[in-house]
């Protein structure tokens, strides 16, 4: 069986990262879409990049929960038959054990130069402006996917959804493209839908299946009745 995993905030929610959409998840009130895009930072270095730094360091605080830990348990049983395709860019699920991971919106712990476009895996704060490893100009960004831009791998992203069995979304609120479309590209490409989240998501409707409650409970529950 060939599995595609999609998450979202949720599933690192009961690690105490906050999510985007739910009642705790103004970041110094302001609302993502205000915080996250190229405009907002081309206008407000200093603010955006205070927003990623704290969340950077905040890392080195949480760990995986057992909804990550499981996943990566299915992950020793089909190897390269399942693919995690995660929008955050925290970094719990390798921690947690899992490998073949695709970090859709970027990750944290990694910088992009706007000099000469390289990507360096990053640890310390971005905002006092450190000189690119590569070109030295100081004009690294964080190295994620902000409103208007693409996200990463979408070419191997859509190549596993269309051999997908069967599409599980996990702790997403199905509010932002592309990743809420894969529900229903993966159900034209004849895959079973499951969604696993705390609450039915925007999209909840267009799963086969939807179960809702705390990814820690749901997700190692569904894992040991897949591998039953
Ligand atoms: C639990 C739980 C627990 C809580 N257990 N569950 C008009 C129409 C359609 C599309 C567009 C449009 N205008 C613009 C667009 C496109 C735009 C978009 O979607 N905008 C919408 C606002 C409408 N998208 C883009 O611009 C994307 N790029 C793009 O489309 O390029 C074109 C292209 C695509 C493909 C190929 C070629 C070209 C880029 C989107 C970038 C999003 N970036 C962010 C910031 C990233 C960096 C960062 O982390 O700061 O990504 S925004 C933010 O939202 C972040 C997240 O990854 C993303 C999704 O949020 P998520 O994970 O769903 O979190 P929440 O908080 O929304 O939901 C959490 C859920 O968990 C809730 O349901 C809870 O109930 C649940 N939960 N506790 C289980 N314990």
């Amino acid at each position: 069986m060939k599995v595609v995993v999609l998450t979202g905030a949720g599933i690192s929610a009961e690690s105490g990262v906050p999510t985007f959409r739910d009642a705790d998840g103004l970041w110094h009130g302001h609302r993502v879409e205000e915080v996250a895009t190229p405009e907002a930072f081309a206008r407000q270095p200093s603010l955006v990049h205070r927003f990623y730094d704290e969340r950077r360091a905040a890392l080195a605080a949480v760990a995986p929960n057992p909804a990550h830990a499981a996943l990566a348990r299915l992950e020793d049983r089909l190897g390269d038959d399942l693919l995690v395709v995660t929008q955050n860019i925290d970094d719990l699920h390798e921690r947690g054990g899992s490998r073949r991971v695709v970090h859709l919106h970027g990750q944290l712990r990694s910088a992009l130069c706007r000099g000469c476009g390289e990507r360096f895996p990053w640890h310390d704060a971005l905002g006092d402006g450190p000189a690119c490893p590569r070109c030295g100009r100081r004009e690294l960004r964080p190295d994620v996917v902000w409103f208007g831009e693409i996200p990463y791998d979408m070419d191997r992203v859509l190549a596993a959804l269309g051999r997908a069995d069967l599409f599980v979304s996990i702790g997403t609120s199905g509010a932002v493209q592309p990743a809420a479309g894969f529900v229903g590209y993966a159900a034209g490409q004849g895959a079973r839908t499951l969604e696993l989240n705390l609450v039915p998501s925007h999209g909840s409707h267009l799963f086969d299946e939807a179960r809702h409650g705390p990814a820690s409970e749901l997700v190692p529950a569904w894992v040991d009745d897949l591998l039953r």
